[in-house]
């Protein structure tokens, strides 16, 4: 984003002067690295905000940079003797799929052989994959979840 104010009637902020007078104002109440815009520095050793001749009395702001987090696929995999409602009932509970959506799912995975239940962040897929691993063992099935990165 880039700031440009006049240098009037804005208490909270800093004025920096030179030559030419008000030049660039600086928001004093924020932790974040200001630099006037339009130049980088060079080999004269004008740094950035340094006041060279490129000056364009523009200050911009750096964000800090933010990432988003990684996705993954969980996928359910077929196998011939956990039942289809067990995996119905699964995908309802688990992924929070309507009845509908979740026999959809189900049957393509009869089908096709694997089929996907959502894609998550990691943490997110991770516990899912749990979930449905503890429900089948726990109901002796043999119906496996895995998961993979996007
Ligand atoms: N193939 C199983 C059956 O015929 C049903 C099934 C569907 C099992 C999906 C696992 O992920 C699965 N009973």
């Amino acid at each position: 984003m880039l700031l440009r104010f006049a240098s009037s009637g804005l208490s909270a902020m800093t004025t920096h002067f030179d030559e030419r007078g008000p030049c660039a104002v600086i928001d004093s109440r924020e932790d974040v690295p200001l630099r006037l815009a339009g130049h980088d520095g060079d080999k004269e050793g004008n740094g950035p905000g340094g006041g060279s001749k490129y000056d364009t009395g523009t200050v911009t702001k750096t964000r800090p940079k933010t990432k988003r987090p990684s996705l993954y696929r969980v996928l359910l995999l077929n196998d011939d003797y956990t039942p289809m409602e067990f995996v119905v009932l699964v995908l309802q509970d688990v992924f929070n799929k309507s009845r509908e959506e979740a026999m959809r799912i189900m049957l393509h995975v009869h089908n096709q052989g694997v089929g996907e239940c959502g894609i998550f962040p990691f943490e997110v897929a991770e516990t899912k994959v749990t979930r449905v691993m503890d429900t089948a063992r726990k109901n002796q099935h043999p119906l496996q979840c895995v998961m993979e990165k996007e």
